[in-house]
């Protein structure tokens, strides 16, 4: 049972299959004035206070926190170690079949580990709702490894090895049945340089032409960002460290074709005597439309090989499953489970009706 998520506007498990359900807001906005004007109430010695990101000081104590208590696999052996640069938050528009919703992506839900299992989460989700809804939001996306009450869908990792020596050292993957070492270095080496003509790095100027060919394309999703050139320009343009994006720009139209991004987000390597670090890339947003979507990704790989990642990880969301198998990713042991708050859906969708990635 979930004493906490049972009171919650969220699709309750009972509810599954109910097709007299309507789709849409469970509960309807309500005035500014009815929302409570005070912050929940936290256990005593505990205080509330509101993160200045812009300061340095504040930054690096919420970094610190992810960084000694976020996210790790099932066994303990990585944590997610976000970069300063992802810890800011800003409103979403989401596209749920016809109907664009302003929602609250929630993301870096963490309770300090000494802290844990004293219900301070319910607390902590009741007020930044509180403060969401003072924003007159009313809806939210979020994404979580444990199943809780309803997924919208559900999604595979899938793991891409580029440096597999190092993979294989610190334990993130196994040497196959039957393989060397120098076999399976050989089975993941990739080309030097990506092969499309004209595929280059996204710049400031391509930001119109990448809006419309990520908004053409997620228009065939269930569920899909609703990316204007705002969005496409803070979330894709290229910045070191963060995110990756690149384009075919053919070289007879000068159009732009086909577009592939990913995000940095390495993990803490817990207690290896020779690593700390595994640099991990994040399969984004891609379309292709005159390459074939093989191709686009393998020079995706490419570049990210080069750029020093270990390891290129994708969901099998949008149609990614059109590649994952034949460029040699591999199904990892975690799932990522994709939730709406306030937000019925009929039904859920499969990982391929989802045009949605959350950081
Ligand atoms: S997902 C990443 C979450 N963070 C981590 O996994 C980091 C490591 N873990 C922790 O820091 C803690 O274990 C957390 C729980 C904080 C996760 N999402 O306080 P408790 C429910 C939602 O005793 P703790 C991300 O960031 C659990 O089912 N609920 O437990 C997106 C139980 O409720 P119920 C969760 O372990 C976050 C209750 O909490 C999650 O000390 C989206 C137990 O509380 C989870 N990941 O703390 C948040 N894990 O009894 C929702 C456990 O009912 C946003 N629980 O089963 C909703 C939208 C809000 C805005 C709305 C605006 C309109
Ligand atoms: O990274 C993950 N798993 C890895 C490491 C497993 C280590 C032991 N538990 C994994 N490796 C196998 C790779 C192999 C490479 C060659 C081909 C075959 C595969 O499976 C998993 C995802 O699979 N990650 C996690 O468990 C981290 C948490 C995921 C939930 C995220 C919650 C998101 C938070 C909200 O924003």
């Amino acid at each position: 049972t979930h004493k906490f998520w049972e009171t919650q506007p969220v699709g309750q498990f009972k509810d599954i299959g109910d097709t007299s359900l309507p789709e849409g807001p469970i509960e309807p906005a309500t005035p500014l004035s009815e929302v409570k004007q005070e912050p929940y109430n936290l256990p005593s010695v505990y205080e509330w206070t509101t993160c200045d990101m812009a300061s340095d000081d504040i930054c690096s104590e919420v970094y610190n926190l992810l960084r000694n208590n976020y996210v790790e696999d099932d066994e303990n052996m990585f944590r997610f170690n976000y970069s300063k640069e992802f810890l800011s938050g800003v409103p979403a528009r989401i596209r749920v079949r016809d109907e664009v919703v302003k929602m609250a992506e929630i993301n870096f839900l963490c309770v300090h580990k000494k802290l844990r299992s004293k219900r301070l989460a319910p607390v902590m989700i009741k007020e930044v709702t509180r403060r969401v809804h003072l924003e007159n939001i009313w809806q939210a996306a979020y994404t979580a490894g444990v199943v809780l009450p309803t997924p919208i869908t559900t999604c595979q990792y899938w793991h891409r090895s580029l440096n597999p020596k190092k993979l294989i050292d610190v334990g993130f993957s196994r040497l196959g049945a039957r393989m060397t070492m120098s076999r399976t270095i050989k089975l993941y080496k990739l080309p030097e340089a990506p092969v499309t003509p004209g595929f280059r790095k996204m710049e400031l100027l391509d930001v119109p032409a990448v809006t419309r060919l990520l908004r053409n394309y997620l228009s065939q999703f269930g569920v899909a960002t609703d990316f204007d050139e705002n969005d496409v320009e803070h979330w894709l343009l290229p910045r070191e460290d963060v995110v990756d994006s690149y384009l075919v720009e053919s070289p007879e139209t000068h159009d732009v074709t086909d577009f592939c991004s990913f995000y940095t987000l390495p993990s803490t390597i817990l207690g290896n005597p020779n690593y700390t670090t595994l640099k991990a890339a994040y399969s984004y947003y891609n379309v292709a439309t005159q390459t074939s979507f093989l191709q686009l990704m393998n020079d995706a790989l490419i570049v990210s090989k080069h750029k020093g990642f270990d390891v290129f990880n994708a969901l099998d969301v949008m149609h990614n499953e059109s590649f994952l198998k034949e460029l040699k990713f591999g199904p990892g042991d975690g799932q990522l489970h994709y939730y709406l708050y306030n937000y019925r859906l009929r039904s859920a969708l499969k990982p391929s009706e989802l045009g949605l990635v959350l950081l």
